[in-house]
């Protein structure tokens, strides 16, 4: 079934995404009986994974937990390939999901929503689109995405540039082939440490840009144990169910002792035995207090630094990979395939922008404070607007006139992540305040449509037609995720989870680190107390 091209005018709820989120949003209000239409601005479904198509793209959580749980024939059914998904099965995925539940006749595609305006009478929302759409709803459900606003770097001369350029999260579908090309590659987090060694592989001179070096670990991927998956499929319920109540969305054993408390002997055994795992959480997890203290990080960040050592020949190269000044793991860290040993190939040059900054792109390539740099292609790996980008893309205006901009010019400030006051009716999935992007983002998908779709069904019971955050229980959950944040040292860190990449946006620590067992448990008790918190009308 095609996706449709109309937006009827009034509806029940309008959801603006369609990727994992809104998907599962539009199943939920269709089984509450609710008419929903879904507005994609990409030419597909699947978010994420319709835009982020470079190569190696791939998710870093496992497989078997980087899925819905929502339907049990289907966790049954699907059959993984892979440890961890790439982004062409990830994507066809989420299509086997919409045609199983006929999901695409609700989603209207390549439509942008650019404003949404809040009616205090009817206590219903106003949506218009770039392709001229004005449609009513009650509801208005955002499911933008975290990371689904591109950044490009902040130096003049892109538009001179007389090469192909690329940014990561706006990959031609066909692909491109950067065989007998010379590329640069401007960026070295998540998206560009996997796109690097499949591009090397590919091109005659690759050069990489860092500004600042990441710690990553290899994910030691390969095809999906078998066993491993029969034991899961045959104990589903019960692992979901321990991904819901744990801190990061996958189970662990938690740490039971101090990186301090051991002697360095058994920590580079344990560390060790960890890397191997070839997972995020092993090394980072080995301890109760890597994220907590400066001494204890310290430990961890010197066991992968020593890695990089071992694994790069070049000494000189190795000093530059090796991260410093900001503790392991308060950036995002990345899991790889093969990229430090990328850069052990003569053809791979590393250019250390912290000596050398950028300066601009030229017609030819970068120019840096050094020298110009020649390439025929540009690989912009940089980033994201997080969080908030997609936000505050709409002009949104809730109860008054005020903005969301306006409301949010300090920095966001949220309800739970779910409700924002003075904007009744809206919600956002997965929004700044709740556990998002410290997840596997699935559990907190599936977590909050489900919340959304709880309380849109007891409003209906009870005949109300209005919920709105009170100021109150915002500014106390607002302060509560500064106070969590502020116990770690992720707040000490310049990073995309702190506004701090993109100039001129409020630093403030953006996701919510209790964990996503404790803060379901906070979600479940709100909804007990008659949505405490919330003003129902
Ligand atoms: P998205 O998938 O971002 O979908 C939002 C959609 O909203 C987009 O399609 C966008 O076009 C649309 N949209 C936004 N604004 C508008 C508008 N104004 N009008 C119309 N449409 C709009 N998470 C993990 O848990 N594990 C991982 O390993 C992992 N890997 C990732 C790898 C990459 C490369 C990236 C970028 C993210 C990764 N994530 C990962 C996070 C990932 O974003 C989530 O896991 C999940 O896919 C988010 O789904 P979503 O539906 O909430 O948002
Ligand atoms: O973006 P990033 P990403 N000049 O912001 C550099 C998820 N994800 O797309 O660190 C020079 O992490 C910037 O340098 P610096 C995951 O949550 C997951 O890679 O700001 N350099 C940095 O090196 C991830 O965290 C996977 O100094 C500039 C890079 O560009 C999130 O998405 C895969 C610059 C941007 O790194 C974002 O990842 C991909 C400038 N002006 C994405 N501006 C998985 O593996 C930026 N940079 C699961």
């Amino acid at each position: 079934m095609s996706a449709t091209n109309t937006v009827p005018r009034e509806l029940d709820a309008i959801v603006v995404g369609a990727g994992f989120s809104g998907l599962y949003m539009l199943y939920k209000l269709r089984e509450l009986g609710l008419s929903t239409t879904v507005i994609e601005a990409g030419g597909d479904i699947g978010g994420t994974w319709y835009w982020n198509r470079y190569p190696g793209a791939r998710c870093d959580v496992e497989s078997m937990h980087y899925s819905y749980s929502f339907d049990p024939e289907l966790e049954q059914d699907w059959e993984w390939t892979e440890k961890y998904p790439s982004q062409p099965e990830i994507l066809s995925y989420i299509h086997h999901v919409a045609d199983k539940h006929d999901l695409r006749k609700d989603v209207v595609l390549e439509t942008k929503v650019t404003s949404a305006y809040y009616d205090e009478d009817s206590a219903t929302w106003t949506v218009q689109t770039d392709r001229g759409h004005e449609a009513r709803a009650r509801y208005c459900i955002m499911a933008v995405g975290c990371l689904s606003v591109p950044k490009t770097p902040e130096v003049p001369g892109l538009e001179r540039f007389r090469g192909d350029w690329y940014h990561t999260c706006d990959w031609p579908e066909s692909g491109v082939d950067f065989t007998g090309k010379r590329v640069g590659v401007i960026g070295t987090g998540s998206s560009g440490i996997q796109a690097i060694p499949i591009i090397a592989k590919q091109a005659d001179e690759l050069t990489v840009f860092q500004r600042t070096a990441n710690f990553s670990l290899p994910t030691f991927n390969g095809p999906i144990d078998r066993e491993m998956v029969a034991e899961i499929k045959a104990n589903y319920r019960e692992v979901r169910e321990a991904g819901r109540r744990s801190g990061f969305g996958v189970a662990i054993d938690p740490p039971t002792k101090s990186a301090l408390e051991v002697d360095e002997e058994e920590r580079r055994r344990t560390y060790e035995e960890r890397w191997q795992r070839g997972n995020l959480t092993g090394v980072l997890q080995a301890y109760t207090d890597l994220l907590a203290d400066e001494r204890a990080n310290e430990t961890a960040a010197e066991f992968v630094r020593g890695k990089i050592r071992e694994i790069v020949k070049d000494p000189k190269k190795a000093e530059i990979l090796s991260p410093k000044g900001y503790a392991f793991g308060t950036k995002r860290p990345c899991l790889d395939t093969g990229y430090y040993e990328t850069f052990n190939n003569d053809h791979v040059h590393l250019v250390d922008l912290r000596e050398t900054p950028l300066v601009e792109i030229t017609d030819k390539g970068v120019r840096t404070s050094d020298r110009e740099y020649e390439v025929d292609s540009l690989v912009l790996a940089t980033g994201f607007d997080a969080m908030t980008g997609a936000l505050l893309n709409i002009d949104i205006h809730g109860k008054g006139g005020i903005t969301l901009k306006e409301k949010w010019a300090e920095g966001p400030m949220t309800y739970l992540g779910l409700g924002v006051s003075g904007f009744p009716n809206l919600f956002t999935i997965t929004g700044p305040g709740s556990p998002s992007v410290l997840s596997n983002m699935i559990v907190s998908i599936e977590q909050h449509v489900e919340w959304i779709a709880d309380l849109l069904d007891h409003m209906r019971k009870r005949e109300l037609t209005s919920v709105e955050a009170t100021e109150a229980a915002e500014k106390e959950w607002t302060d509560h995720v500064q106070e969590c944040g502020e116990a770690t040292l992720y707040t000490k860190t310049d990073s995309w989870y702190m506004g701090a990449n993109v100039p001129g946006k409020p630093r403030v620590f953006m996701p919510y680190i209790g964990g996503v067992g404790a803060y379901r448990e906070k979600c479940e008790q709100v909804a007990a107390q008659d949505y405490e918190g919330f003003a129902l009308r």
